[in-house]
């Protein structure tokens, strides 16, 4: 069985997890080829966004403990340098709209890996546990790094350090997530985010994404300038010149992420 199922529909990349007796926990097989289908993804002219979601009743219980215990245990110092901390950079880095639609619960590194997502949608009966204290861990995979800016310092302390689970009603209220859904119209909804993102001026994302990596630690000013240089890139985009000549001539604008 593919521990990702990877489908190419409407312009985006669907790549779902594929464990779920295991509730998509990440072996090291997972991990490693998330990275290819991430890179997949950048490459690939015909995707314009990336859908990840998870099959069955979680999104991903994080690292596959029994990985790390078995006979031949996957060693430590590999588990962050070689996948946690790849995904998480390609994620942040790609130049492409990423939507993590959080089906199920998303616990230690799968739900460190859905926050560092652009868009973060859940279905109503998805949670959220930062389960790394309750094995004598401390969070990975950015989590140290999103979540307090997220939702502020000290919710995100206690949340690390208690392990408490945080259902998917009150992780849109405390803004950990954009939105949670009906879980009779989770998928619909959320696929339409992604459909919806892959019509629009594609390129200015990336350069979005970039504005917002830099914004986690400039200040005002070195933002105001990072603003300026991409705001020029965007502006001599094809996707510019369709937007505003839509605009003009009033009609629809047909973005290509050009
Ligand atoms: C699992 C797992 C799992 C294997 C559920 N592994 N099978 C970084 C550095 C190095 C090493 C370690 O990791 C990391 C990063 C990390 O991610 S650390 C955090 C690792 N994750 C956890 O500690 C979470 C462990 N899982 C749970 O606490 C619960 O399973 C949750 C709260 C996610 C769900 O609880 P329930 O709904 O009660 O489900 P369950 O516990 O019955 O699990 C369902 C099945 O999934 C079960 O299999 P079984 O064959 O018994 O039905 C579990 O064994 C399996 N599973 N998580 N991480």
């Amino acid at each position: 069985m593919d521990p990702i199922l990877f489908e190419i529909k409407n312009s985006v990349a669907h790549l779902t997890l594929n464990r779920p007796e295991k509730y998509n926990a990440f072996n090291r097989e997972m991990a490693l080829l998330l990275q290819v289908l991430l890179d997949n993804c950048a490459a690939e002219k015909s995707v314009r966004a990336i859908y990840i979601t998870g099959n069955g009743k979680a999104f991903s219980a994080g690292q596959d403990l029994a990985e790390v215990t078995g006979e031949n245990p996957v060693g430590f110092e590999k588990i962050l340098s070689e996948h946690y901390n790849p995904i998480v950079t390609k994620i942040r880095s790609l130049n492409k709209p990423v939507v993590c639609a959080v089906n199920g619960v998303a616990a230690g590194a799968g739900a460190n890996i859905a926050l560092c997502c652009d868009i973060v949608v859940a279905s109503e009966s998805a949670s959220f546990i930062q389960a790394f204290s309750k094995i004598g861990l401390i969070p990975d995979s950015g989590g140290t790094y999103f979540l307090p800016r997220l939702i502020g310092f000290q919710k995100a302390s206690a949340l690390m350090m208690l392990g408490d689970k945080v259902e998917a009603i009150e992780a849109e209220r405390i803004g950990m997530i954009y939105k949670y859904f009906n879980t009779d119209n989770f998928i619909q909804e959320s696929v339409a985010i992604a459909e919806r993102l892959a019509q629009m001026p594609t390129k200015a994302f990336a350069l979005t994404k970039k504005a917002l990596n830099e914004s986690l630690q400039n200040n005002l000013q070195a933002q105001l300038q990072i603003e300026d240089a991409l705001q020029y890139e965007a502006a001599h985009t094809e996707d510019y010149s369709e937007g505003v000549n839509a605009f003009i001539e009033k009609r629809k604008p047909i973005f290509k992420g050009l």
